[in-house]
């Protein structure tokens, strides 16, 4: 069936909160200020090489110095509620692997007055407590194959809860542990760089032990937020669903992805299959008894970050292998999958190379409810990367990034409709910002950021979203 762009109902659910969202490395920049030592993601941006053209987050939307003009803009366009995240080396700049350190007031005190300037602006902060930008000294000493960094990221996520709890209304522990551990560990594209499947399946489990010590923590110190964390979960397909071997290569790729995180934290176990699947990279004896109570924690909400659709198929290990995740000639983030195969979909894409289908979004909005009843569900990241097409009238005119929306609030629409309680939605980004190994040269902005003068311009999508979020109501593109 083709996508879906005709919902039964164009309403969304009675106080549905229309969301946009950001994470810290990739816009606030001021590296330097405030006591904040480096983060993986400053040493990584620094060594020539790892990101696009050389682009560094040093500046990046200069958003730390920015934010009363920026939460100002999410009020003009009607935002209610604004997804950030909390870099880390802000808090504890002093943090080893053993002790937390010296908490750093500057750190706080400019989260908290973020905070309270979305407060008086009616929007309401969402926390990211981590979105990938880790103590380098934390690296040093092991970085995620090493538990003592789940252990310091419990105490840091006390220290946040504390400061911000009373007036921040969800806590989200992670955002994607699917990419700081394959992405930072094996296939070496984010930092920290290092390729070593091993060492990639060591950070998965300790991702899953920070958020169940994270969620812990938020729990106790901040009793009124809602604890939450944020998936990027991936719709698997099989090419041919009547082959076994492509049905299994689906199988596979969902155990890496999808349920080495959804089984710890919701049902207190890793698969046992996904064990089996690698166990000729590691015998997981980084697991230790009691962990798995730790990572199974009551959740409040999941946030899924859903971008493009997967298909798989089984590799017979004759021709070429083709690649649709960017890594068919390098490491690779799918450990123990060398006969699996990614497929190049045939379709529209976006400038990323992602293919699009939005029923991969109420796919997986389904399979959480059905999987974590009771739990709410948000979109905390969605959208897509487009180049700047520029009006005489100075605004960029991004039809297709408002089309890429319009067709995934459809598919939003569409899980509530078959029972997924989805509480919210986030685009991705509010701000053109620094895109990771793309460096500046890939935009997710629905607001485009002139990087010469920092000047901020709402893009047609953002026009278009604010009047989505103003009537509660998809509207048409047009
Ligand atoms: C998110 O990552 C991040 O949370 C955010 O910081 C980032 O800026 C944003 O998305 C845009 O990238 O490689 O063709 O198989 C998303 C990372 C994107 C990784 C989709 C896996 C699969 C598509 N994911 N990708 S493909």
């Amino acid at each position: 069936e083709p996508p879906t762009s005709e919902p039964v109902t164009t309403r969304f659910p009675e106080g549905f909160l229309w969301g946009s969202a950001t994470a810290s490395y990739q816009v606030e920049g001021a590296v330097t200020e405030d006591g904040r030592t480096p983060s993986i993601w400053d040493t990584f941006s620094h060594t020539p090489g790892k990101v696009q053209d050389g682009d560094t987050g040093d500046v990046a939307d200069d958003h730390y110095h920015r934010v009363r003009e920026d939460v100002a803009l999410m009020r003009d366009l009607g935002l209610r509620s604004y997804r950030f995240s909390v870099a880390w080396p802000r808090i504890t700049p002093h943090v080893t692997a053993d002790a937390l350190g010296d908490v750093e007031q500057r750190g706080l005190d400019f989260y908290a007055g973020l905070v309270d300037e979305l407060m008086a602006a009616g929007i309401a902060p969402a926390v990211t407590l981590y979105h990938w930008d880790l103590p380098q000294a934390l690296e040093d000493a092991g970085g995620w194959t090493d538990r003592r960094t789940a252990e310091r990221f419990g105490e840091y996520a006390a220290v946040v809860a504390r400061a911000l709890g009373d007036r921040v209304r969800t806590f989200i522990t992670l955002n994607e542990p699917w990419c700081a551990a394959y992405l930072g560990y094996a296939a070496g594209v984010h930092a920290p760089g290092r390729t070593e499947p091993a060492s990639a399946l060591a950070a998965v489990h300790h991702l899953n032990l920070a958020h169940g010590l994270a969620a812990r923590a938020v729990r106790e110190h901040a009793p009124d937020a809602e604890v939450a964390v944020t998936l990027n979960l991936g719709w698997f397909r099989a090419e041919d669903p009547t082959s076994d071997a492509d049905v299994d290569a689906a199988r596979r790729v969902d155990g890496l992805q999808n349920r080495v995180f959804l089984g710890p934290m919701l049902h207190g176990e890793y698969p046992s299959d996904v064990l089996e699947d690698t166990c000729e990279v590691t015998d997981w004896s980084f697991v230790r008894v009691g962990d798995a109570d730790v990572i199974r924690q009551p959740l409040d909400a999941v946030g899924l970050n859903y971008y493009s659709p997967t298909v798989v198929r089984h590799w017979t290990g004759v021709g070429q292998k083709q690649s649709a995740d960017g890594h068919g000639d390098g490491a690779s983030p799918w450990v123990a999958c060398d006969d699996v195969e990614f497929l190049e979909l045939p379709g529209p894409r976006t400038e990323m190379g992602w293919s699009i289908d939005p029923r991969g979004m109420s796919e997986l909005l389904l399979r959480l409810s059905r999987e974590a009843p009771g739990v709410d569900l948000y979109v905390t990241e969605n959208g897509m990367a487009a180049p700047d097409v520029v009006g005489d009238d100075g605004v960029v005119h991004d039809a297709d990034r408002t089309a890429y929306l319009h067709d995934h609030l459809a598919a939003v629409l569409d899980a509530v409709e078959g029972g997924a309680p989805v509480k919210g939605y986030f685009v991705w980004s509010l701000l053109d910002n620094f895109e990771w190994a793309y460096g500046y040269s890939k935009r997710f902005g629905v607001v485009h950021v002139d990087y010469e003068t920092q000047a901020r311009t709402p893009k047609d999508s953002a026009r278009w979203y604010s009047r989505v979020a103003a009537g509660n109501e998809l509207l048409p593109t047009a």
